[in-house]
């Protein structure tokens, strides 16, 4: 038998080295001499693993003990960024790991090198599930979230002459410490066949016997999902959560049916087909590509999800008891399918009438809803939902009949019933799954106060009408653990001295900086720890990305998806602007402020505008680097595969953050939030938590240009003519001419012509409209940059004010305004006592 962890006796570096070459010897099957990096990390990894297990242990025998109410998040997106320094974290164990490699001869910050991180997500709304399991598990909140482990991830990006190339992200290959495999615990998952009278069909029985509206579906095929449980710790409490991510696996009866039908390569295409369900995420952001496998994707994770909700909820125990024990919340519409899902289980399962059931459904799930962009609002064409999911899409049908019918009867008119019907006619029929989420939840939010205004007042405003009880905002928010206290050392050491430890799981208590703000010795050393930020930077991009920076300059950064409303063209038309003042004479190159503009960002793989502007932003960073009138002037460093892990090194070294979507357009922002906290000042739009971000720093400590909301839509009522902004205004004019004329692509003009004819024509975004006030905004940039005294006592006081945004703040109101689900810390168990 292996060694018992004691964990009650506190680990000291030399037991927890034994628990290190235990693993490494005894698991892994190497020697010290003969182990990888990758071997080390994850004997380290697990090593740490075993220190988060009591805690779990204990967590799931409270929660499951008592008659507490649980959260079931489900999201098709967890962002979750590594895992080893969190873990360390949670655990306390982060110097005796330390002590216990340095006495091996080996380095902990070395080893965490090591991790490739998980990317189960595109980008903001995969994060933000992220967080929130982090804040969760932090406030003893009984939670799971419920997900897909995909076996790749969001793609790597590299750049081939400066073009997004796209590779495989093969994140599972070294070996993924972090999980539980339970494939014992699988469940079966159906899709496709028809659907038939059950029999014995009539009265409703208590015993589980047909209700008087279930029907039978007998699917055509099924997999089986395999749950992957992973740790989440809570900080600086006993409380670990799960989550649980399902895999595909064909299942056993499928295979052995073909396999000895004698048929070898039909039973291997069928398990190749079954198991490419968990394959790979889709890398769309905010267009929905519609396609078939993401349907399956989307049911297989909520049909298993479900399934193991119901029996760790209720158990034997009675359904009508559902609501009382287990909320849903459904991170965008991905999951939504879960609605008729639910009601096919209690109608057709359990044998429950369909009001009784779509009361019980109704009372217990919630929608969060992440954007503001028509597109980006999913519908699925009811041929494809039928012939996948035929008894789901009768189910649809009749939840939407009944909607309907209540209308008409409340006084509705036939266009109000065509604007709000679930299901759309033109230009195919299809269901609108933000409809579906809507009519199916008690609470829709929104993730910041305008955005939840902009649904009640646009994207849903027939239902918000009709239900003004249903609408609520929660504004997001990021973890202050990973994004403060690991990402930013340096400041976290400053803020510990300055107003004690408590921030870390009260972000409030940095209020108490703002009386420091004054003081000539704090700011000095939040100075320091901002330059030591950006030294760190400039050592990681040199071997990293082959770049080299300057660190006595502007950190001026825009990360984040590359997507037109987000306007990074706003910001290369800023760059080349001032490349062609300085080129032209018009500006002395000493009266440019040192300035390195850092962009990151991935472009979904089949969208043109995205990837050219990509290949633009390294083009006019080529050609400045070979410039020598703007030497150590103005740079742009474009290191390729922004993620998380890269995130945790930029952020902290930013001077400026660019949050300079069209207004109206972001929904929320994550990373305004991150930047905030860490000291650097925005430069931005009134659009999504911007907005809220602004009145909490103050007008003075953020640089707020460009149109509101109401004037950018008054602008587009009126037609807008981006022709006309361009004739206009010298600036643009030439900035955009001399992108035109081939000046970053060797001479070739019709390089960028999609881009300049895009500028010209269309610019749904607005960008031209918004350029000069930008501009503007960035000499007001410069000039407060010259006065680092108050831009220091600026910064200082975007940390003190950014408290709100704590994901544990957003936890709360999610608490208080949605789930209702009390906090229940874990009680010690004592694995061993
Ligand atoms: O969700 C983002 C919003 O754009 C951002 O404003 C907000 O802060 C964040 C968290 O609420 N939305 C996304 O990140 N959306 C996606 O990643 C996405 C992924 C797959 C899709 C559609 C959208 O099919």
């Amino acid at each position: 038998m292996g060694r018992v962890t004691d964990t009650h006796a506190a680990p000291t570096p030399s037991s927890f080295a034994e628990e290190f070459l235990d693993e490494l010897h005894f698991e892994l099957g190497v020697s010290r001499e003969t182990a990888s990096p990758t071997d080390l990390y994850v004997a380290l990894a697990r090593a740490v693993r075993r220190h988060l297990v009591e805690g779990w242990f204990d967590t799931l025998s409270t929660q499951l003990g008592g008659d507490s109410k649980f959260v079931a998040y489900l999201s098709a997106e967890y962002l979750l960024g590594r895992q080893l320094e969190n873990a360390l974290l949670a655990t306390g164990l982060t110097e005796v790991a330390r002590d216990a490699l340095d006495g091996l001869g080996l380095s902990l910050d070395e080893l965490s090198e090591q991790e490739v991180e998980p990317g189960l997500g595109n980008g903001g709304l995969g994060r933000l599930a992220a967080c929130f399991i982090d804040s969760l598990a932090t406030m003893d909140v009984p939670a799971v979230g419920y997900g897909i482990r995909y076996e790749y991830g969001i793609f790597r990006q590299t750049f081939v002459d400066g073009r997004q190339v796209e590779q495989a992200d093969d994140w599972l290959a070294l070996g993924s410490p972090w999980e539980i495999p339970h494939p014992e615990m699988a469940v079966t998952v159906g899709f496709g066949g028809h659907t038939e009278e059950p029999a014995g069909t009539g009265e409703g029985t208590a015993d589980g016997a047909p209700g008087p509206d279930a029907r039978q579906w007998v699917p055509g095929w099924t997999v089986e999902a395999v749950p992957y449980n992973y740790l989440v710790p809570g900080y600086g409490t006993r409380n670990v959560n799960t989550l649980r991510l399902w895999s595909a696996r064909a299942t056993k009866a499928f295979n052995l049916e073909i396999f000895n039908s004698g048929d070898y390569e039909a039973a291997v295409r069928g398990q190749t087909y079954a198991e490419n369900i968990s394959k790979v995420l889709y890398p769309e952001d905010s267009t929905p590509q519609g396609k078939e496998l993401r349907l399956q994707q989307q049911y297989f994770f909520v049909a298993a999800s479900l399934a193991d909700t119901i029996a760790r909820a209720l158990g034997d125990g009675d359904l009508h008891a559902l609501p009382d024990r287990v909320v849903f919340q459904l991170n965008d519409t991905h999951p939504v399918i879960a609605i008729p899902e639910m009601m096919r289980l209690l109608v057709d399962v359990h044998g429950l009438g369909w009001d009784e059931a779509w009361d019980l459904t109704r009372r217990s799930f919630n929608y969060t809803c992440h954007t503001l962009l028509p597109e980006a609002l999913e519908i699925w064409s009811v041929d494809l939902l039928g012939r996948l999911l035929p008894r789901h899409l009768e189910i649809i049908y009749r939840i939407n009949e009944e909607f309907l019918a209540s209308l008409r009867d409340s006084g509705g008119n036939e266009l109000q019933v065509r604007r709000m019907s679930i299901i759309q006619e033109q230009p195919e029929r299809a269901v609108r799954m933000a409809y579906l989420a809507t009519v199916g939840s008690t609470k829709v939010n929104g993730v910041a106060a305008l955005h939840s205004q902009l649904l009640r007042d646009a994207v849903l405003h027939d239902f918000s009408d009709l239900w003004p009880e249903k609408f609520t905002n929660v504004t997001n928010g990021i973890t202050p653990r990973r994004f403060v206290r690991l990402a930013n050392p340096g400041l976290s050491a400053l803020l510990d001295e300055t107003v004690g430890t408590g921030w870390v799981k009260d972000l409030d208590q940095l209020r108490g900086l703002e009386a420091h703000a004054e003081d000539p010795e704090f700011r000095r050393g939040f100075r320091d720890v901002k330059a030591a930020n950006k030294q760190r930077l400039v050592d990681l991009l040199a071997t990293r990305d082959g770049l080299h920076l300057p660190t006595d300059a502007l950190y001026d950064v825009m990360v984040k998806r590359l997507h037109e409303y987000k306007r990074q063209m706003l910001k290369v038309l800023h760059v080349v602007t001032l490349y062609d003042q300085v080129r032209s004479g018009a500006l002395d190159p000493a009266d440019v402020t040192p300035r390195v503009v850092v962009f990151g960002a991935k472009a979904a793989p089949g969208y043109r505008m995205a990837k050219d502007i990509i290949a633009l932003v390294n083009a006019v960073a080529a050609t400045i680097d070979a410039d020598p009138a703007l030497a150590g002037r103005l740079q742009i460093a474009f290191p390729a595969n922004y993620n998380v892990t890269l995130a945790e090194k930029l952020i902290p070294a930013a001077d400026l953050s660019e949050q300079i979507s069209l207004a109206g357009k972001e929904a929320s922002g994550t990373g305004n939030m991150k930047f905030a906290l860490n000291g650097a000042l925005t430069i931005g739009t009134l659009d999504g938590a911007n907005v809220e971000i602004r009145d909490l720093v103050g007008d003075d400590n953020f640089f707020l240009f460009g149109m509101t909301e109401p004037e950018a839509e008054a602008l587009g009522q009126a037609g807008y003519d981006p022709g006309s902004f361009y004739e206009q205004d010298p600036a643009l004019k030439s900035a955009i001419d001399l992108i035109a004329s081939g000046a970053f692509s060797h001479g070739d003009p019709t390089a960028f012509e999609s881009i300049v004819s895009d500028l010209l024509w269309k610019d749904r975004f607005m960008v031209l409209a918004d350029y000069r006030a930008y501009l503007d905004a960035q000499s007001r940039v410069e000039a407060a940059y010259a006065d680092p005294d108050a831009w220091t006592r600026s910064a200082i006081l975007n940390v003190a004010r950014s408290g709100f945004f704590s994901s544990d703040r957003s936890i709360r109101d999610y608490l208080d305004r949605i789930w209702h689900a009390p906090a229940v810390p874990a009680r010690s168990n004592g694995l061993r006592d």
